[in-house]
């Protein structure tokens, strides 16, 4: 097995697949957590990965060429978080995938990186700033369909609309391009901001001239391009707040995690309505990675967030840091929605596998 923080720099998506299509090591399969239609979280190879190095409160397993040789020993009473973060490495590669859009078994659309494996949401399709991936798109739906994306670069050739002729007609096929730049000064002297960031894709063109029968279905997923030097995840979950589901789920779907694991999440609006997204005992910084740079990092530090229809953001939880393992919910706020099922857990295991708190909830 090779070593995951040199895949993890190569794009390895949260299923365990690399971004160019290829089988990446965490093998467990696409039925992923957070992406899958209810079921619970099953533990990935990285995750598990982490685990064994928190079980053996070892330093000596290879971290990779960006980690450091050494790990501090944490305090019992803490998260305890006893090895150095993995950063993204430089970008620049130009990668080729294959994504599908297809009806699912229970009606529902989704998006798939393999025929006969697509998901509500989508797979995480993961760029470092540099990147430019191909992505061949085949759409075997019997309507016209389409792979739209926000934050890249892309030509309008690969706008993903009806209205610039680059959907794709049943059974058809289309490459979309989309390209990503590191942040630098224009000519004029201006500062031109890159791309790394938490976006998204979605179809722009089922139901509606503008696609709100697409998303309504669930053809929607995550996209993140990381900025070199950006630490890196155990785990990431997609949480898509569509309407009055969670990932098209009522309630939505459990998050598993360790205590001590790094996990992040990207949070996805769609639908007609305004949501809050909160989630118990952790907290994250209100800016581009969700995390602070240093003490002097004015960024404001929240457990709740306001988002509309096309937002998206993203951070990183150390799981269950001072708070310990546990049934933390996450869920909308808005309070008729948290009634109407914008609910779900972010189950924190202790080292042994147990959670506190999820008794009430069991059955
Ligand atoms: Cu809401």
């Amino acid at each position: 097995m090779k070593d995951d923080a040199t895949d993890e720099t190569v794009g390895t998506t949260a299923d365990g697949t690399t971004a160019d299509g290829t089988p990446g090591p965490a093998t467990a399969g696409r039925d992923a957590p957070g992406t899958g239609h209810g079921r619970r979280a099953a533990p990935l190879g990285r995750r598990a990965f982490a685990g064994r190095l928190l079980a053996a409160g070892a330093a000596t397993a290879s971290l990779g060429p960006v980690a450091a040789a050494t790990a501090a020993a944490s305090p019992a009473s803490a998260a305890p978080v006893t090895r150095p973060a993995r950063t993204a490495a430089a970008g620049g590669t130009v990668r080729h995938l294959t994504m599908y859009a297809e009806k699912l078994s229970d009606g529902q659309l989704g998006y798939g990186l393999e025929a006969g494996k697509a998901t509500v949401p989508g797979p995480l399709i993961e760029l470092t700033e540099g990147d430019t991936l191909h992505i061949e798109f085949h759409n075997t739906l019997d309507v016209a369909a389409s792979l739209h994306v926000h934050g890249m670069d892309y030509e309008i050739t690969s706008d993903g609309t009806a209205m610039t002729g680059s959907d794709v007609e049943p059974g058809g096929t289309r490459t979309y391009t989309w390209r990503t730049h590191a942040p630098g000064r224009r000519a004029d002297g201006t500062w031109r901001a890159g791309s790394a960031g938490y976006w998204h894709y979605h179809d722009h063109v089922v139901g509606t001239e503008h696609g709100s029968g697409g998303i309504k279905a669930g053809l929607y997923g995550p996209v993140i391009v990381r900025r070199e030097g950006d630490v890196l995840p155990d785990k990431t979950y997609t949480v898509v707040f569509n309407d009055m589901t969670i990932n098209n789920l009522s309630p939505g779907p459990d998050l598993e995690a360790t205590v001590g694991d790094r996990i992040e999440f990207v949070q996805i609006t769609h639908g007609e309505y305004f949501h809050t997204f909160h989630l118990h005992g952790h907290r994250w910084a209100d800016n581009r990675t969700g995390m602070l740079t240093g003490p002097d990092d004015p960024s404001p530090v929240v457990d709740d967030k306001t988002v509309g229809p096309g937002d998206s953001f993203g951070f990183q939880v150390i799981a269950g840091e001072g708070v310990g393992a546990g049934a933390w919910m996450y869920h909308c706020h808005v309070q008729s929605h948290a009634d109407m099922g914008m609910v779900g857990h972010f189950l924190v295991k202790k080292a042994d596998g147990t959670i506190p708190g999820q008794q009430a909830k069991k059955g």
